[in-house]
């Protein structure tokens, strides 16, 4: 699954969602690019606990389409 994340500013930010992600039940790996300002989610996890996780965390998160 592919996120946009935003309000991510710097590598310190990239680490903080990418800690969080890897952090959540089903989830195998998860890529986060600060330049694209998204994340590749791999796993069985549902779309919407990460987009509430990373909302919580302060980073509006929306599903992106392929
Ligand atoms: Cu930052």
């Amino acid at each position: 699954m592919k996120f946009k994340v935003e309000k991510m500013m710097c590598g310190g930010c990239v680490n903080n969602v990418k800690t969080r992600l890897e952090a959540l039940e089903g989830v195998d790996s998860a890529n986060v690019d600060l330049a694209s300002a998204s994340a590749e989610v791999e796993g069985s996890v549902d779309a919407q606990v990460i987009i509430d996780t990373l909302n919580a965390a302060g980073y509006p998160t929306s599903l992106q389409d392929e």
